[in-house]
């Protein structure tokens, strides 16, 4: 028992030994190729970064709950081209023994603060970088002549933070994390994908949601789709058409796993021919021309070497049609003002998603991507999600604050 007393008398004390004390004297911590910008002790929700994060909404966002924590902000260098910046976050009390980074988004330029909140709040010790540079999540023009800087998005800066941050982790807690996680979504699951082939000692688990994963061929996919449905002036295949394409595909696919539901339960199994949607007269929302069915079929196809034939990457599976808005259109389809918005299928309905801006919402949508004439759906609403019917699933939505 009084063993037992000890032990928990220990572990209260290494989860709170700091309360704070200690926290500035990082900024003397010396590691390879590192700067410490900033060590400050941040009082419960009086974080506020430098600069609103692009993604986030206006308000307060996530940081007003925030406990106190320790706040590190570090530059490191360890190639000549590269400047990667990354913060240490580290809750004062609490410490649950455990350290969690977080990935990003796109091509991220700028440090995933929303990410770092729920961990920190959940008592890890947490850490986001800014890959490398900074810019825009569908900004990639810091590559151009930067090739170390390529390198650090790829996978040097998720890996120089974790070690960096397991360091300041030990020299703050005077311990080591017990258990360290990776999480991240889209290019923070292919960030998860590469430390778990490059660095497989730098993290316990790893969540590597959706990820971007073979980076380089995805990115050669995209321009083979874009390319098939620019090929010719009538290639491109207009929002306006993608319900009876996918009321076709199902057509052809559903019922071959034995139920037909609306659900291909192997689309790998599904061999449709976008022939068989041919317009046999005049051009139709309900049918396809001859260079769309033919942009159809490349859109399907794998990605090939057109010199061996090899497969360097897979087409998009059938069934996927009433999503391939968001994919590929010829231009942005989220015009400004826009709110980031998610749209996933639950039922037999469709469930639009937002976040943003101040309530009320009015919800408006275009069927068209060329100069799309944008209708609202309704009254304005106060909430953040909206039920649509199947037949909406190709339009393309905005949500615009009053
Ligand atoms: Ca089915």
């Amino acid at each position: 028992m009084r063993q037992l007393m000890f032990s928990i008398a220990a572990l209260l004390a290494a989860g709170s030994a700091s309360a704070g004390v200690g926290c500035e004297s990082l900024a003397r911590l010396t590691l390879p190729h590192t700067t410490i910008t900033l060590a400050q002790s941040v009082a419960p929700g009086a974080f506020a970064p430098a600069k609103p994060f692009s993604l986030a909404p206006p308000g307060p966002g996530p940081y007003k709950d925030l406990p106190a924590f320790c706040r590190v902000a570090v530059e490191s260098r360890p190639t000549e081209g590269s400047l990667i910046k990354f913060e240490v976050w580290l809750p004062f009390g609490g410490w649950n023994g455990k350290f969690l980074a977080v990935g990003n988004g796109g091509y991220s330029g700028e440090i995933w603060y929303p990410a770092m909140s729920e961990p920190l709040s959940r008592g890890y010790a947490t850490a986001s970088t800014d890959t490398g540079h900074e810019g825009g999540v569908d900004d990639a023009s810091f590559a151009l002549g930067h090739p170390e800087k390529w390198i650090d998005f790829a996978y040097r800066a998720a890996h120089e933070m974790t070690v960096t941050a397991k360091a300041i982790v030990h020299a703050y807690y005077s311990a080591d994390a017990k258990r360290a996680y990776w999480s991240g979504c889209s290019t923070g699951g292919r960030q998860g994908l590469m430390e778990a082939q490059r660095y497989p000692a730098d993290f316990d688990g790893i969540i590597a949601g959706a990820p971007a994963n073979y980076m380089t061929r995805l990115s050669a996919q995209s321009v083979w789709m874009a390319q098939a449905l620019h090929e010719k002036p009538g290639s491109f295949i207009p929002a306006t058409k993608l319900p009876a394409l996918h009321a076709a595909v199902l057509k052809a696919c559903d019922a071959g796993d034995g139920v037909a539901d609306g659900v291909l339960e192997d689309p790998t199994r599904c061999s449709f021919d976008p022939q068989s949607l041919a317009c046999a007269g005049a051009d139709a929302p309900t049918c396809l021309t001859a260079d769309q069915v033919e942009a159809v079929r490349k859109i399907f196809s794998p990605l090939r070497n057109p010199r061996t034939q090899e497969i360097l990457y897979p087409g998009l599976l059938p069934g996927s049609e009433a999503g391939w808005g968001a994919g590929v259109g010829p231009v942005k389809l989220q015009p400004s003002p826009l709110i980031s918005v998610a749209l996933a299928p639950q039922g037999s309905n469709l469930v639009l998603s937002w976040s943003g801006r101040q309530p009320p919402y009015q919800v408006q949508t275009a069927s068209t991507l060329v100069n799309p004439a944008w209708q609202n759906l309704g009254s304005p609403v106060t909430n953040t999600t909206l039920l649509l019917t199947p037949t909406n699933a190709a339009a393309f939505y905005r949500i615009q604050g009053q």
